[in-house]
């Protein structure tokens, strides 16, 4: 099955953002620390700070196009959620508190070997490459980043779930002495989500462990955090430390927050209104303008078919 069919999202190369535009940034970021200037970024100090450093630049997979410009990382982390670090949109400073190494993700639950991987070791094991995906906020902003990172699959086959598993359930690190957030005691720590198997052997359900080509800074999620570019954002787990493989449907840390207003399958649509606002489109955070939102949010023709047979449940909520 080599037969290469160019679905809807994937616009002609000719009207795609110029996919080499943060590259040709951060070259010209380069070019000014070569020319002494005093604003430059040391990048030899910054990479030698990468314990990720050999992995970029990574194999840039081009099956992944974007129908807009890449969000500028300055423009994107300064507006983040991470309520592990408050609830504004700019926890970037707080965020930096967090330690990601030494840091290990537990796999458990129904498979074969359940075990605890040294992150290094897990990155080390999966094919790295770089996707750019849309992001879509259940609150109607939106963004487009480079990541880096790995198809979710990849960690599915390692984990080699048994058959009665039917869900992933991913947990976020917990501690409230390095996340303030944490000590808000009405939230239901630690962050978890949910997908079921068929979602997670998608493949355009990504791993990332880098954007913006480096390791992922701590606001993004470091190291490890999930890019499901079809659900709005919150499915998209940040600094995950344990993935179980489980039999029944998880209940995520927004669904306990508030199961009225945030259900499990979060599927983006234009026409399903969040109950205190509508989704109908979305603003584009550093373009300063608003566009219509797209079913899926862009990406029907990847996952639509795994909702058949859904109709009448609540995929969009
Ligand atoms: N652990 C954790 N993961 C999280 C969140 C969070 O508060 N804690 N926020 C979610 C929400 S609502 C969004 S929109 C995205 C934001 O990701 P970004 O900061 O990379 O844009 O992360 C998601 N993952
Ligand atoms: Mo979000």
């Amino acid at each position: 099955m080599l037969i290469r069919v160019r679905r809807s999202w994937e616009i002609p190369e000719s009207t795609a953002t110029p996919e080499r535009r943060f590259f040709d940034r951060r070259s010209v970021i380069k070019g000014a620390a070569a020319a002494g200037a005093a604003l430059a970024l040391p990048s030899a100090a910054l990479a030698a700070d990468d314990p990720l450093a050999a992995l970029f630049p990574a194999r840039h997979n081009d099956v992944f196009k974007l129908d807009r410009a890449v969000t500028p990382e300055s423009v994107n982390s300064d507006y983040n959620n991470f309520y592990e670090f408050g609830s504004s949109k700019q926890i970037g400073a707080a965020a930096k508190s967090l330690k990601t190494r030494p840091w290990s993700v537990k796999i458990d639950g129904l498979v074969a070997a359940p075990r605890d991987i040294a992150i290094d070791d897990l990155i080390k094991a999966m094919p790295i490459e770089e996707r750019l995906y849309r992001h879509r906020c259940v609150e109607t902003w939106a963004m487009a980043i480079p990541w880096t990172g790995f198809p979710l699959s990849e960690l599915v086959k390692l984990a080699d779930p048994k058959p009665e598993a039917k869900y992933l359930r991913l947990e976020t690190f917990q501690d409230a002495k390095t996340a303030p957030g944490q000590k808000q005691f009405w939230y239901p720590w630690p962050y978890v989500e949910g997908v079921r198997i068929d979602e997670a052997m998608n493949e355009l359900a990504f791993m990332a462990i880098g954007a913006y080509g480096k390791s992922l800074a701590n606001c993004f999620g470091a190291p490890i955090r999930l890019a499901m570019p079809w659900k709005y954002g919150f499915k998209s787990i940040k600094s995950i430390v344990r993935i179980s493989f489980v039999s029944e449907q998880p209940v995520s840390f927004w669904q306990k927050l508030q199961g009225g207003e945030y259900g499990f399958w979060a599927n983006v649509n234009p026409d399903v209104p969040h109950p205190r606002w509508s989704q109908a489109t979305e603003e584009l955070i550093g373009a300063g303008k608003r566009v219509p939102t797209q079913l899926y949010n862009g990406y029907a023709e990847q996952v639509a078919g795994l909702y058949k047979g859904m109709e009448g449940r609540k995929i969009f909520f």
